[in-house]
Order: C-alpha cells, then structure tokens, then sequence
C-alpha cells in the first residue's frame, strides 16, 4: 500500500470519516477535524468482510465478462419499464450514481422517497427550504446539546467526540448511551415529540425568552404557530407525553441564557407525519431564534449533495414508485445495488415473495441476505479500489478516496459496470471518471443562512397511543454501535422492559398487522414500559412493519405500528 494515500469510509454514517495509509496499515486521518486520528469498530470490521470473489449465475460462478454478457442480454429483452433500478446506501461514495444514469437512459422505473430520513428531511425543507447544517464549529460552540430522537454518540461518535465535555440534554423512549451522559432524560412516550415541541413552546412563552426580534425580521406564521400551542391545558401533554412538567423546569433553568443546539436524528420522524413532527421541533428551535444565533442551531441528516450539480445528471421520464411500497414482483427484471431489502426494507414477507418472481440481479460486494434471491449475482470492487468522494450529511468536511490495492479482476466499480452498459447501448456516455471526482472534491460549498423561516401552521397528527390497547407495544429502531444497518454483527433478540411481565431468553411471537415472527428476549431497565426495542439489522423486525409510505415524503414509516407479543415454544 502506497504510504499517505487516502481512503473514505464508504459506510452510511453521520461522520465520513477519512483514512489514510501510514507504515503500511489504514488509520484515521488527524487532518480531518472531524476523524481526528480514529476509525470505529465497523470500519474494522468492514475490512475484515468476506467479499464476494466471482459472478454467480443461477447459483454457479461464472466470469465478469460472462455476467456483464448475461446481464445486457437480459436488459435487450426486457420491455424496461418492466424493469426496477433500486438502490441502498452499502457505500455513500459518490461514484455510485453512475449506474442511475444508465438505468434512467434505459427507461427502468426508479424509486423515490427514503427508508432513513425522508420525512424528517420534507419537514426542515417546508421550514427553511433546505436541509442544510450548519457549520460544525456552531455545535463547538455551544453550551448545551439537546439530542433529540438520536443516539448522538454511538452513531456518530466522531462528532460526538468533539463536543463531549458540553451539557447534554436527550428525549428518546430509551436510556441509549447519550441519555445515560445527559444532565436531563426525557423519557418520552413514541410518536409525541410534536406535542413535546408544543409544549416547549408554550413555557418558552410564559418564561418570555422567544427572540422577538428574529421572529419578526426572519420568519413567518409565528402566531399561528404559538395559537396550536394554546389548543390544550398544559398538564394534559404530562400524561401524553410522558414527560414530567417539572422536568420542562428543570430544562429550562438549565438552558436560561446558554448557546443551544438541538441535534435530531430519525427517531422522531419515523411516522406517517414524519414531516410534521419534524417541523414542530424546527418551529421550536426558531421561536428560540437557535437559527440564526452564532453559536448553536439545529442538526439533522442534511442533504451532502447540496449545492453541487448533479455530474450524473441526464434527463429521464421514468416512473417512480415510493420505496417503502415497491412490489418487486411486479417487474421482470429487478436491478439491486448497494442494499439489502430482504432485511432493510418494510414487509419482510412481501420483499422475499417479490423477489422469488422476478428476475433479480444484485450488485453487491458481499453475499448479503438478499443475494439468497438472486438470479444473477455481480461483485462490486471493494472501496479500497476504487476511486471515490464521500460528501457527509452530518457536517461539512468531505473524505476523499484514492486506489490503494488492485481490483479482483472478476469483480467491477460502479462506474465501470455502467460506462459499459452505456456504450453496449449506444447511450450517452458519462463524463471521464477524473472529471466527476475532481469536481466533487474540488467544490466548495459556502454555508448559506435561509432567509425566512416558515412555521408551521397547523398541525393534525393522529397519535399512536389513541388506539393503543393494554396488550399493545410500541415498536422501536436504533442503530447499534457493532452494526451498519444489515452488515457486521447482528443482534436478533427482542429488548422489553421488566414490567413488561416477559424475561430474559423467553421465546416469543410477535404479531402486527403487517406480519408475525419470532424473537428471544431480553430484559432491560433502559427500555421505556410498553416499547419493544430492536436493533436496525435485526433479521426480523420488518416482518412486522408497513410497507406503506408516509403522508407526503413516499418514506418509510417503520414505527407506524402497533404490535402483540405473546410466549411461544417455537423459535
Ligand atoms: N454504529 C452505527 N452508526 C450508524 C448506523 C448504524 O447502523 N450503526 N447507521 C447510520 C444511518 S443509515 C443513519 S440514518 C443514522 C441514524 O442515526 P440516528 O439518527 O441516531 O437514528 P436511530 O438510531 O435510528 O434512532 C435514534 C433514536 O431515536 C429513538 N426513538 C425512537 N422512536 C422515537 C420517538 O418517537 N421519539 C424520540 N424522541 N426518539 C425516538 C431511538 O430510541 C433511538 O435511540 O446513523 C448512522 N450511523
Ligand atoms: N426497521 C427498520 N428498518 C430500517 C431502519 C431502521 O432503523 N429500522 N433503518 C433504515 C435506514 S436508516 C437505512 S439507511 C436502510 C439501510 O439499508 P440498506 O440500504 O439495505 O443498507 P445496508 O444494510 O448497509 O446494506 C448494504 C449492502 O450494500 C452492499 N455494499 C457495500 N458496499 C458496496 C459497494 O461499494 N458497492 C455495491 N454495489 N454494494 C455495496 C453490501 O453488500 C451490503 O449488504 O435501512 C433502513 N431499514
Ligand atoms: S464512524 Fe462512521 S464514517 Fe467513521 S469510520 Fe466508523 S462507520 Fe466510517
Ligand atoms: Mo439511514
């Protein structure tokens, strides 16, 4: 390996982190302030993957010519708008839309909406306009943290890194690892963070510590917005919210003339109106006037490719279907790349029929879950031989990635696999793979302030607890810090609180309306009475989840749902 050459972690993660080869072995970048000198336990594990060495072909290994030959066969004879190009994000380089240009050239029908951050994104973007962070320095500088709906340090423990001696404040139905670290826990019930916003509102009000003067010069509907907040006596959110008035005290004594940030994560949006509830907590932050303070302001998954034109870009009228709700079975020809929908997408039981009827081809590194249903399997070239840019949607620092080991000569970059593709087609060719990356690298994006905020004005959300029945759970996903999504190490067991009457190694059924599935239990005090915890990759929790999109983002909403779980002698 060539010394002080670089790598990107290609991994879905607030941090994207940059490595570099020093002495022969990767290590984290000390120049990029956000690495400073560190990789995590999945990077190394990452390393450790077993990657997929050869094609496979109706379950025999064939060569990459042969499998390039199969697959352009299969596109000639396909009508392709019977056929689906469905990405994940196995690798967030930017080199891995190359393959959509040709696949929007060809006339597949592509997906749209998120199984991450769809609604939640939709909200900001009502508000300011776009979903953009602010500088990673305003976070520096601040006094308190309010983690909201986010397990802050676990994942993205990079940037958590740079802010760990400040005070942190955390609302999730889970004791995670931030809110063990937090001066104040909310242990809110599911699903009511908008009526937490509500209510934040209402006692900033009374404590007269709104920014009048922000509110007037930069935003619009404050009023409004304030009138929602007066619908309901103020004790009616404890019983609802499962928040303790005297802990919105406490909050705000701890807050009283400090630099505030509020870092948001999926948590709180993974709902039908996502994008609402995401909205209420926005409109909080700038009735506090947190946007345009010079320290502080509000953090979330922003869109990386912000303000960079698109060098894929190639005008298209495919039909998109929204992705929680794609029917593979319905297409003769299913195009997967970087994601593993067998276990990652909603309907665990409806993907795996989709796919037994229809033609399915994986473009992958690893023999993940989904290759199982695969007709034709093709390797993707590991990122350490590819050449790539990795724009971050948790800050504004870039990772670049150079060759550092040849390519398995059966394997094939993304990049590759469809400038082939394209000239096997005659279709537009993409720019030179130099051209896409040095532009990407060599961009730079300014910070832009928003002009107006918008409030939100009117809020109707129907409330999980409302047909909550005494036997009901609350279904609930986190990350885990041994996994990324699918890959690496995977917890399959079912977390319930003690009071929930189930213990330790228990086998259980676990009902929804969407499906059933089986799981073992564990007991654990961090989990909120009534919530049934799973780690994300946890092989059967989206046997239990709807694969319907939510009100107005075409994403996922795995929390949308109620479950039952009874003893079983079965696993
Ligand atoms: N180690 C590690 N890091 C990762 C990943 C990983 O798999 N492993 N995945 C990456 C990806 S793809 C993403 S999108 C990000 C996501 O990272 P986060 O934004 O942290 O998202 P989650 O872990 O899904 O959920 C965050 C928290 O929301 C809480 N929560 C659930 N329901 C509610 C609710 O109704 N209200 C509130 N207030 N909280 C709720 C959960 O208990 C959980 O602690 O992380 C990235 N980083
Ligand atoms: N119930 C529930 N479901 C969830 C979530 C949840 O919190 N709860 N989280 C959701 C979220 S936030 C996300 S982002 C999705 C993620 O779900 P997916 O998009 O399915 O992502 P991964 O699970 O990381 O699987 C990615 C696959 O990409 C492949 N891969 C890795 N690197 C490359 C590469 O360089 N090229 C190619 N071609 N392939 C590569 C690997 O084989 C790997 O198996 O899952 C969602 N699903
Ligand atoms: S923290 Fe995230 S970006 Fe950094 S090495 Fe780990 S997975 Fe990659
Ligand atoms: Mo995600």
């Amino acid at each position: 390996m060539n010394s002080n050459k670089k790598v990107a972690c290609p991994l879905d993660c607030y941090d994207a982190c940059q490595a570099e080869v020093l002495d022969d072995n990767l290590k984290g970048s000390k120049e990029n302030s956000v690495t400073n000198g560190k990789l995590c336990v999945n990077f190394a594990s990452l390393l450790k993957e077993e990657n997929l060495q050869m094609p496979i072909y109706n379950n025999e290994k064939i060569s990459l010519d042969e499998s390039l030959e199969i697959l352009s066969q299969k596109l000639k004879n396909t009508d392709a708008s019977n056929s689906l190009f469905y990405t994940g994000s196995g690798n967030l380089g930017v080199m891995q839309n190359s393959t959509k240009n040709f696949f929007t050239q060809y006339g597949s029908v592509l997906t749209k909406g998120s199984l991450c951050d769809g609604g939640g994104g939709l909200g900001i973007e009502q508000g300011r306009g776009s979903v953009v962070n602010p500088p990673i320095q305003r976070l520096i500088d601040s006094d308190i943290i309010i983690v909201w709906g986010r397990n802050f340090s676990v994942t993205s423990s990079h940037m958590y890194n740079l802010v760990k001696d400040k005070t942190f404040v955390t609302i999730d139905p889970i004791k995670t690892d931030i809110a063990k670290k937090s001066e104040i826990h909310m242990q809110i019930n599911p699903k009511t963070d908008y009526e937490l916003a509500l209510l934040l509102t209402r006692f900033a009000n009374m404590q007269d510590i709104e920014d009048e003067e922000f509110l007037e010069e930069h935003t619009e509907g404050s009023d409004w917005f304030f009138d929602i907040t007066r619908n309901r006596p103020v004790v009616s959110y404890e019983a609802t919210t499962g928040v303790p008035l005297s802990l919105i005290n406490d909050f705000f004594e701890l807050i009283e003339n400090k630099k505030i940030s509020i870092v948001v994560g999926l948590g709180v949006q993974k709902y039908f109106e996502g994008a609402q509830i995401m909205r209420c907590i926005d409109s909080f932050a700038s009735y506090l006037g947190i946007p345009k303070k010079e320290s502080g302001g509000v953090w979330y998954l922003s869109d990386s490719a912000y303000a960079y034109e698109d060098q894929f870009k190639v005008e298209g009228k495919n039909k998109k279907v929204a992705i929680p709700e794609v029917d593979f079975s319905s297409y003769d020809l299913v195009f997967i790349q970087g994601a593993n929908p067998v276990v990652s997408s909603p309907n665990t039981k409806k993907v795996i029929e989709g796919l037994k009827n229809s033609f399915v081809v994986c473009f992958s590194t690893t023999y993940n879950d989904t290759c199982e249903y695969a007709d034709l399997i093709i390797p993707s070239s590991s990122f350490l031989s590819k050449k790539d840019v990795r724009l971050s949607y948790g800050h504004e620092h870039k990772a670049i990635s150079q060759i550092i080991e040849d390519a398995n000569e059966n394997t094939i970059s993304e990049y590759d696999l469809a400038s082939y593709l394209i000239e096997n087609f005659a279709f537009k060719a993409l720019k030179s793979e130099d051209e896409i990356i040095d532009y990407y690298a060599n961009t730079k994006v300014e910070y832009e302030e928003f002009e107006t905020f918008e409030f939100i004005e009117e809020v109707d959300v129907e409330p999980l607890y409302k047909n909550k029945t005494s036997s009901n759970f609350y279904l609930i996903t986190g990350k885990s810090k041994n996994s990324l999504n699918s890959q690496f190490i995977i917890d399959n067991h079912v977390y319930l609180n003690p009071l929930s009457g189930f213990k330790n190694d228990d086998n259980v059924k676990i009902f929804s309306p969407f499906g059933e599935a089986c799981f073992t239990v564990k007991v654990s005090d961090d989990i909120k009475n009534e919530c049934a915890f799973f780690y994300t990759g946890n092989k059967k929790t989206n046997y239990l989840t709807p694969n319907k999109e939510d009100e107005e983002s075409f994403s996922a909403m795995f929390q949308e749902v109620l479950i039952e779980i009874e003893l079983s002698n079965t696993i």
